[in-house]
């Protein structure tokens, strides 16, 4: 495990995050025009529709299910709730479940085990192809990825403006790490889609951010600090962008995002993954690494799961947590629904919540 040092450096690598590589000189499905490669680059992010066929989708769309079913049986066992839900789908199970049990969703979130369904798609063949395009020929899974169910006027899932490096290690701040957001339904304003501020990545600088305990384990950068620092208007350069089921957004690990709230009834379910290229350092204090996707010395590289599913990051990071506070427990706690992050000691944290006392200990 690293030291977590304070999260602003000040630091600036903006040809890391607005400079194309060598485009492939082969075409190959799923790649990008040309000018959305510029998108990428001037804008931060980009947006593809219809890369993925519903069969596509369709394996990890019962992982999830599959994931909330487990989640509603094993609080079923322990007396925690008194109805399965099974007479809800795929849209609303897991907030009735919440609505029964506090603290439902962030089990699901924390489960991170991963199938093969999502293996699947992340390392599906269009959507490394246009990765390829934003990365070169040599691309790494990265450490952090997230199932994300949104539930309709939910404070836990509700994630505020950001840029990513604000949640990884200072090795990220000079390494081009790219989302994938992949939506399993239409996203849309009233549903909880994305929303970013053009151009807030070109200086390549993290600034300044906050935790706010009203904002349960996320961190904050506001719009003043996207002015000065990242040197963007946010008011007048926000863009929400609404993707369909089949789409997904490439953005990068400094541009200003956040998604809007949930003020639908049905849940937003997406699953964000990374890409970085595996000669760089995979940003998350050494808690997990990531696993090479494709090799340009080695056309026919099989990608080693087995290994990156073995480093179970949230377990990784609670131990981390247990040793800092020299506490020996916690191994045990199955429902436990605090979720703690060495990010915490990276910024400023305004307030407290079950979070946060978890993450200091009850004494903070
Ligand atoms: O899916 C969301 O609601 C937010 C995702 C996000 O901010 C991210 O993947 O960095």
């Amino acid at each position: 495990m690293k030291d977590v040092k304070p999260g602003f450096t000040g630091e600036s690598h903006p040809e890391i995050f607005t400079v194309a590589p060598p485009q492939p000189k082969e075409k190959k499905p799923g790649q990008m025009s040309p000018e959305q490669v510029k998108e990428f680059f001037d804008d931060g992010f980009t947006h593809i529709e219809n890369i993925f066929t519903d069969e596509e989708l369709q394996p990890s769309i019962d992982a999830l299910k599959r994931i909330v079913d487990e989640l509603a049986q094993k609080l079923y066992k322990a007396g925690k709730i008194k109805n399965l839900h099974e007479d809800h789908g795929f849209e609303s199970r897991l907030t009735m479940l919440e609505q029964e049990w506090e603290g439902a969703v962030l089990l699901a979130k924390k489960q991170g085990k991963m199938n093969k369904g999502f293996q699947d798609l992340w390392s599906n063949e269009k959507l490394l192809n246009a990765v390829e395009q934003l990365l070169g020929p040599d691309i790494a899974a990265g450490s952090i990825w997230q199932p994300r169910p949104k539930i309709p006027n939910h404070l836990e899932t509700s994630v505020p403006m950001h840029q990513d490096s604000g949640y990884f290690d200072h090795d990220s701040y000079s390494a081009l790490v790219i989302t994938a957001w992949i939506p399993f339904v239409d996203t849309n304003k009233e549903n909880g889609c994305m929303e970013f501020v053009v151009g807030g990545h070109r200086k390549g600088i993290v600034g300044r951010h906050k935790m706010r305990a009203g904002n349960a384990f996320y961190i904050e950068i506001d719009d003043k600090e996207i002015k000065e620092t990242l040197g963007v208007d946010a008011q007048a350069n926000k863009r929400i962008v609404e993707v369909k089921k089949g789409g997904v957004l490439l953005f990068s690990n400094m541009i200003p995002h956040r998604s809007l709230p949930n003020t639908s009834n049905m849940i937003r379910w997406s699953l964000d993954v990374r890409f970085q290229r595996p000669d760089r350092p995979f940003g998350f204090w050494g808690l997990k690494n990531g696993v090479t996707l494709r090799s340009s010395k080695d056309p026919l590289l099989e990608p080693d799961w087995d290994t990156y599913n073995a480093q179970d990051r949230f377990k990784n990071m609670k131990d981390y947590e247990n040793e800092r506070l020299e506490q020996k427990d916690a191994e045990g706690d199955e429902f436990d629904t605090t979720l703690t992050a060495p990010y915490f000691e990276k910024w400023e944290i305004e307030g407290t919540n079950r979070h946060v006392e978890s993450y200091f200990g009850k004494k903070k």
